[in-house]
C-alpha cells in the first residue's frame, strides 16, 4: 500500500465517530468464529445495501448509494444452503433473507385478527410466511448466520475492518462478497456541522472528500488469504467492463462482478483474470434469479481456490 493512501484511510479512522455498540458486536464475532471457525467450515462476509455520508453531526440530512439490498439477501439464502456460515453486513431497513417473497409492509399484509385476542396468517401468504420463519430461525439459531446492521459509511467501514480481521485466521476457507453499495465520497466528522444546516444561508458550499479504497487493506493486511469478490455498477455499459477489470487488476481481487442497473437482476458478468463469463437468470424457471447461478459459480471457484492454497 502506498502511503498516500496509508494516511488517508488513518484519517479515515481517526475521525469517525466510534462505533456505539463496538463491544456488542465484538462479543457477537466472537462467538460466531469460535462456532463456525473450526475444520473446514466455510464462512463468507456477504456485504449489501447502501451506506450513507451524513451532513450534519445530529444528522438530519445525509447522501445516500442506490441498493435494494435484494442481491445480498437473496445470495444469503444461497450461500447458507451451499452450506456456509454468513455474516450478513446489512443496511438498515433493506431486504432481509428469506423475506423477498414477502410483501413490503409483511406485519399488516400477512397477518389478520380473527377476534379480540388472537391472529393468524391470511391463506395467499400461508406457506411463504412458514417458510420465511422456519429457515431464518434455523440459520439464526443455528449460529450459521450473524447479521450486523449499518447506517452510515463510518457504521459499515469500522464494521467490515472488525469482520474481515476477526476472520483472518480462517485464511482462504473465508470469502467476502462485497455486494454492498459504498460511498465514493464523504464529509470528514471533523469538518461536518454539527447542528441542521440553515436553509437562509444561501447555496450550499460542502467538499466531499474521497473514500479511501478499502479493499486494498482487506487484501493487503485485514485478511490477506481470504477469497475476495467485489462488485461494479455503472449505469454506461460501454465501460463496465472495463472497469471491472481495472477493479480486478488494482485491488486484487479474486473475481469482480460487473452489474448494469437496469439489467442488474437478469445478467451480471463475473471477471476473472483469465475470463469474463455472463451468468444470466433461467427465465424458463419460474421465481428464478440470477444470484443462484452466480453463487454456485462462485462456490465453485472458491473451492478451486482453497485446493489449490493446500496442494
Ligand atoms: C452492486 O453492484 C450490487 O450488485 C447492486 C445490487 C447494488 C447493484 P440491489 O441491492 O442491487 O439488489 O438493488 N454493488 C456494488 C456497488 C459498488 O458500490 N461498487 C463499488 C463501485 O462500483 C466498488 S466497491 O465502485
Amino acid at each position: 500500500m502506498n502511503s498516500s493512501l496509508g494516511s488517508e484511510i488513518d484519517s479515515f479512522y481517526e475521525s469517525a465517530p466510534p462505533l456505539k455498540e463496538r463491544d456488542s458486536i465484538m462479543e457477537k464475532l466472537n462467538e460466531f468464529v469460535e462456532l463456525n471457525c473450526k475444520g473446514t467450515k466455510r464462512v463468507v462476509c456477504v456485504t449489501s445495501g447502501g451506506t450513507t455520508v451524513p451532513l450534519e453531526q445530529r444528522c438530519v440530512r445525509y447522501i445516500d448509494n442506490f441498493s435494494s439490498g435484494h442481491r445480498g439477501a437473496a445470495s444469503t439464502e444461497y450461500f447458507l444452503k451451499a452450506g456456509y456460515a454468513i455474516i450478513f453486513l446489512y443496511r438498515r431497513g433493506t431486504s432481509q433473507p428469506y423475506c423477498r417473497s414477502l410483501p413490503d409492509d409483511p406485519l399488516l399484509e400477512c397477518f389478520e385478527a380473527t377476534d379480540e385476542l388472537n391472529i393468524q396468517v391470511r391463506q395467499p401468504y400461508s406457506e411463504a410466511v412458514k417458510r420465511a420463519i422456519r429457515d431464518h430461525h434455523a440459520a439464526v439459531a443455528g449460529g450459521f448466520l450473524l447479521k450486523l446492521p449499518f447506517t452510515t459509511i463510518f457504521e459499515y467501514l469500522q464494521m467490515l475492518q472488525m469482520v474481515a480481521v476477526s476472520l483472518r485466521s480462517l485464511g482462504p476457507l473465508a470469502m467476502f462478497y462485497l455486494a454492498a453499495a459504498v460511498s465514493d465520497f464523504y464529509v470528514p466528522w471533523k469538518s461536518m456541522a454539527e447542528h441542521k444546516i440553515q436553509s437562509g444561508s444561501g447555496p450550499l458550499d460542502m467538499r466531499l472528500v474521497q473514500v479511501p479504497k478499502m479493499l486494498s487493506v482487506l487484501r493487503t493486511e485485514w485478511a490477506p488469504m481470504a477469497f475476495c469478490i467485489s462488485f461494479k455498477l455503472e449505469t454506461d455499459t460501454k465501460i463496465l467492463l472495463d472497469k471491472a477489470d481495472m477493479a480486478l487488476r488494482k485491488y486484487k481481487m479474486n473475481a469482480v462482478v460487473a452489474n448494469e442497473l437496469l439489467t442488474r437482476k437478469e445478467v451480471v458478468v463475473v471477471v476473472t483474470d483469465s475470463e469474463k463469463i455472463s451468468v444470466q437468470r433461467d427465465k424458463t424457471e419460474a421465481g428464478s434469479d440470477v444470484e443462484n447461478p452466480l453463487v454456485k459459480l462462485l462456490v465453485d471457484r472458491h473451492s478451486a481456490f482453497i485446493n489449490d492454497f493446500n496442494a
